[in-house]
């Protein structure tokens, strides 16, 4: 018979996730790579316990800021391509819910993250404790329940001996490639501390295999078939190509076939930018090489993408009215959108699988050299916008050109909100599968620096350039501190154009002047509009000296020039690093050849908003 071991219910699972590990292609590793937590009286004794008692266990990581050590977990899932995790604990009530934004980023993004929010009491004996949510309508409910909708898998610990089925159950879902996300396991305080007579076999070493699946044969040679017969196709790599690390096989398909391809935010980077068969982005902050294939292609064969309105430019960027799906996923939700051919599988395994069925068949060299003779004048547009040369204030294409060319091409720029994600999806020479990270799944301002932070956790031998608004700054930059003190350097660039850019030209385009998006003094009983002739002072904010104030060394930089020199200098720091430039509001990088369905007021006082109006209904048409 088998023995077991006294455990508190935390001393289990702290010891559990310790002893498990994942296995793809051969190469076996850990999978929790840390945990972070915040502590308080609802963790501090169980978990925090069990953490103190054995180090050795899972290196623990102090977070500033709950939401903030979720996204740093986020971006470490990605960045290790879903093969690794970190595990989040927190107190009761509000560091739990500080998280429940993490979690929702996490499961949008379908990245691995385990989530250990305390609980209230399960004996409910000191009812209500600090800090726990009464419900008069339910006896059985507390804050955490939240975590249920944005969460993949979600349990909550009553009793000590739950932790077995429970701890088991969410490592199969962080691990399924289709299902992973956000895995919430709530602990209710006193249950952390209680004892339990725990199985060994629990907590011996246990490996889970990520298997790389093929898709039905019928349905792989239905697809050929199609692909066989299209003069146009065109393949647009998702997030799932860089996860299953089929970057390779993507490459040899293309030059096999001359399919060209166009990139996603979570795809960008799955084809080197001067490949000739790549378009770079697509959709709404796509270029006009993958818009205008996109228009005419006959057959489109999205791989590891869930199709989302920027890809798809709110279902316009495919206007052939023949167009086809194929969709390649590990999720059959996502392979079965659009009507899709679904190939429900691994991308690796199935476009080696594709590229065998395909053997001597190629699009028309015409057609090849028409996605040559794009991607070359998309590349010469880049090339303008990184040199400008725009005054008085820089334009911020030219910070990206800048940062761009400061970069190897194994670095990895991070951004996630405001308009820095489209420039970049656009103009970023990405070199590199891992060196483009843009979390633009849900776009959580304050994610960059936190997400930048679990980036260089999981490759700290790279470069880690954080591209950050002014806007998503001032919502969310502590994770700072946290970098300082692992030393782990980040290059912060601080893109200063005292207010959201982004909202505010799309404000603009919606008739309503950017109402609501400056950085200015109240004057007037009005906070500024963008046609006012006599604004207001911009607010007094110095994102330098806060950078500072947190231990980064800061670099001031008012030219292009400064900027330049500037990240020359930082490469040979070894800590935390932000460079600040202010950029022109008005300079932005246009859209190219593409549309993004966002309602305007169907009825207005306002003339611009009735203009607006009438141009969205004609586009909506
Ligand atoms: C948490 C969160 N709140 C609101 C938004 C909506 N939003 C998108 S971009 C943006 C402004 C971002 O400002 P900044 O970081 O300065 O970037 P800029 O637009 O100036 O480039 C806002 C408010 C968001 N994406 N995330
Ligand atoms: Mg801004």
């Amino acid at each position: 018979m088998k023995s077991t071991t006294r455990l508190t219910a935390a001393q289990a699972l702290v010891r559990f996730l310790a002893a498990q590990h994942v296995e793809r292609d051969g190469v076996e590793r850990p999978f929790f790579g840390g945990c972070f937590g915040i502590f308080g009286h609802g963790n501090v004794a169980g978990i925090g316990e069990a953490l103190y008692e054995s180090p050795e266990l899972l290196t623990y990581y102090q977070a500033r800021n709950e939401q903030a050590m979720v996204h740093a977990a986020a971006g470490y899932a990605r960045m290790k391509n879903r093969l690794g995790a970190l595990v989040c604990t927190t107190s009761i009530g509000p560091g739990a819910t500080n998280m429940v934004t993490g979690a929702a980023l996490a499961s949008v993004n379908r990245l691995p993250v385990l989530l250990l929010p305390g609980d209230v009491f399960a004996s409910r004996r000191p009812d209500p404790v600090l800090q726990q949510l009464e419900a008069p309508w339910a006896g059985d409910v507390s804050v955490n329940d939240s975590f249920r909708p944005v969460s993949r898998y979600f349990d909550r610990i009553w009793r000590p001996e739950q932790v077995v089925p429970a701890a088991q159950q969410a490592m199969r879902v962080l691990v399924n490639q289709a299902e992973t996300g956000a895995v919430t396991l709530a602990f209710p305080q006193d249950v952390q501390a209680e004892a339990f007579d725990v199985p060994e076999g629990f907590l011996e070493k246990r490996v889970w295999p990520i298997p790389r699946q093929l898709p039905d044969e019928a349905a792989l040679g239905r697809a050929a078939e199609l692909i066989r017969s299209a003069k146009r196709p065109l393949l647009v790599a998702g997030g799932g190509v860089i996860y299953s690390e089929a970057t390779e096989a993507l490459r040899s398909l293309c030059e096999q076939t001359g399919i060209p391809v166009g990139e996603t935010q979570a795809g960008k980077g799955s084809l080197p930018y001067d490949h000739p068969s790549s378009l770079g982005a697509i959709g709404v902050t796509g270029t006009f090489a993958a818009n205008r294939i996109a228009a005419d292609a006959d057959l489109v064969i999205g791989v590891g993408t869930r199709w989302t309105d920027f890809t798809t430019a709110s279902k316009t960027a495919f206007r052939n009215r023949d167009v086809r799906f194929v969709n390649v996923n590990v999720a059959d939700f996502d392979a079965a959108k659009h009507v899709g051919l679904a190939l429900v599988g691994d991308a690796h395994v199935t476009l080696e699988r594709l590229a065998e069925l395909l053997d001597g068949w190629a699009v028309d060299d015409a057609y090849r050299a028409e996605a040559a003779r794009l991607n070359a004048e998309w590349d010469s547009e880049v090339s303008r916008l990184y040199a400008l040369g725009h005054g008085p204030l820089p334009a911020q294409s030219e910070v990206l050109g800048a940062v761009n060319d400061a970069s190897a091409p194994s670095d990895v720029v991070v951004c996630a909100a405001g308009s820095m994600p489209g420039d970049l999806h656009k103009l970023w020479r990405a070199r590199d599968p891992k060196g483009y990270h843009v979390e633009y799944g849900y776009s959580c301002m304050g994610y960059e620096i936190a997400g930048g932070l679990g980036v260089k956790m999981a490759a700290p031998e790279r470069e880690v350039y954080v591209m950050v608004g002014d806007g998503s700054y001032l919502m969310l930059s502590s994770e700072i501190v946290t970098a300082i003190q692992e030393g782990l350097k980040l290059t912060i660039v601080l893109v200063d154009n005292h207010g959201f850019n982004s909202i505010g030209g799309l404000s603009r385009s919606l008739g309503t002047d950017g109402f609501g998006t400056q950085y200015r003094y109240r004057q007037n009983g009005s906070l500024g509009l963008d046609s006012d002739s006599s604004p207001a002072p911009l607010l007094p904010v110095d994102l330098a000296a806060n950078a500072e104030s947190l231990g980064a060394r800061v670099f001031r930089c008012r030219t292009i020039d400064e900027l330049r020199a500037g990240l020359e200098t930082a490469k040979s720091e070894d800590s935390t690093v932000a460079l600040a430039i202010e950029v022109d509001r008005y300079e932005g990088v246009p859209s190219y050849e593409s549309w993004w369905d966002v309602p305007v007021a169907e009825v207005s006082e306002v003339d611009a908003v009735r203009a607006a109006r009438k141009a969205y209904e004609q586009a909506r048409s």
